[in-house]
């Protein structure tokens, strides 16, 4: 998922995340949830009325990354996107998604769930 063919406009393979930075609180973010396994802040460049990052605070690169005992956090996130898109009201729907590698579109190489929602959404994704 991050082989030699994988660029990226925003890092460099081996460069502490900008993801990181925000959990260590050396950038601020608006935090929407927090608790001792995972972060979710505002997309700075928000693509919906609502978009989220729900990411774990253990640096995992990618969803090509994933061994099996990150089972419980994987399942984790997905209950917090599930939590945060009812608080924030997204009563009529909403939509997850994980970009992986290049042809995934991942800039920050720090995993991370998008939730989106609060328009009607287009499908497929570009
Ligand atoms: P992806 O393309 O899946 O890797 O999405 C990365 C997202 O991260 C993108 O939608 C913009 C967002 N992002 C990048 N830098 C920052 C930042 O410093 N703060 C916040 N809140 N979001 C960021």
């Amino acid at each position: 998922c991050h082989g030699a063919g994988d660029r990226s406009e925003e890092e460099s393979a081996d460069e502490m995340t900008i993801f990181k930075k925000i959990i260590d609180k050396e950038i601020p973010a608006d935090i929407v949830y927090e608790d001792d396994q995972c972060l979710a802040f505002r997309d700075v460049n928000p693509q919906a009325p609502v978009h989220v990052l729900v990411i774990p605070k253990r640096e995992i690169r990618s969803l090509a990354d994933v061994v099996e005992t990150d089972r419980e956090l994987l399942g984790h996130l997905l209950v917090v996107a599930s939590r945060i898109a009812a608080k924030l009201h997204l009563h009529d729907g909403y939509r997850t998604v994980i970009n992986c590698g290049a042809h995934g579109g991942q800039t920050v190489h720090h995993l991370h769930i998008h939730l989106l929602g609060g328009r009607n959404l287009d499908w497929p994704p570009g």
